[in-house]
């Protein structure tokens, strides 16, 4: 294996997949920088049927061997809101809204809530495919609850009112660094990684 290709238009998960990675001996390229443009319908019922079709749709369009697409399939459950908007996190009150208004609806919708009820936690699934097929995927998850209001400027989307009990603070609060350690992203990037060193791909 020799690159890795993103199959994502999302640049804030670019931006965070290149940190995590960032001590991995491997080209990485998103899927603008090697030159592919897919639009993908993402029609599948869970985190990791989507990251496959997405894999999946990108692998088709490889010629070389020693190349592996991954893609990113990711989103918050609410517990409270049936785990909402889950799956549907990015397209949540339309895909173009900005996610001031997402967050404010979500602490609406919360309004009156105890604690105790407010659980929730992004989850994230990253599939692997190459022009062979596909070849695994993994998932990686971080617990949380949601505030009573929005807080913090780093990460993006739905960080603002995702807080962590044991740090007191939402996601948007933390150092990249810091969130990258802790989040389903980072873990769910580094069982793939893993997977794939011992599968020696
Ligand atoms: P691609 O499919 O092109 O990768 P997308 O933004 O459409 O980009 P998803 O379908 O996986 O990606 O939707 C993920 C959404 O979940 C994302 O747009 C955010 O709203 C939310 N999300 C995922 N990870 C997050 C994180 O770390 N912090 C905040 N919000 C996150």
């Amino acid at each position: 294996m020799k690159k890795v290709i993103f199959a994502t238009g999302n640049q804030d998960k670019m931006g965070e997949i290149r940190s995590i990675l960032c001590d991995w001996d491997m080209e990485i390229q998103s899927m603008r920088e090697a030159g592919i443009d897919l639009k993908i319908v993402e029609d599948g019922k869970s985190f990791e049927e989507n990251a496959s079709i997405k894999a999946n749709a990108v692998a088709a369009q490889l010629e070389e061997e020693g190349v592996v697409v991954f893609a990113d399939d990711s989103g918050l459950e609410i517990d409270y809101l049936g785990k909402e908007p889950g799956i549907y996190s990015a397209r949540y009150l339309g895909e173009d809204t900005p996610y001031k208004i997402k967050n404010q609806k979500i602490l609406e919708r919360m309004e009156g809530v105890p604690k105790e009820k407010r659980t929730a936690r992004f989850v994230c699934a990253i599939a692997a495919a190459d022009k062979h097929g596909e070849i695994c995927v993994t998932r990686g998850t971080i617990e949380g609850y949601i505030g009573w209001e929005p807080s913090g400027a780093n990460g993006f989307g739905y960080d603002p009112i995702f807080y962590l009990d044991e740090y007191g603070c939402s996601t948007a609060e933390l150092s990249p660094e810091l969130k990258n350690q802790l989040s389903h992203r980072g873990k769910a990037l580094s069982a793939m990684r893993r997977k794939l060193e011992s599968l020696a791909v």
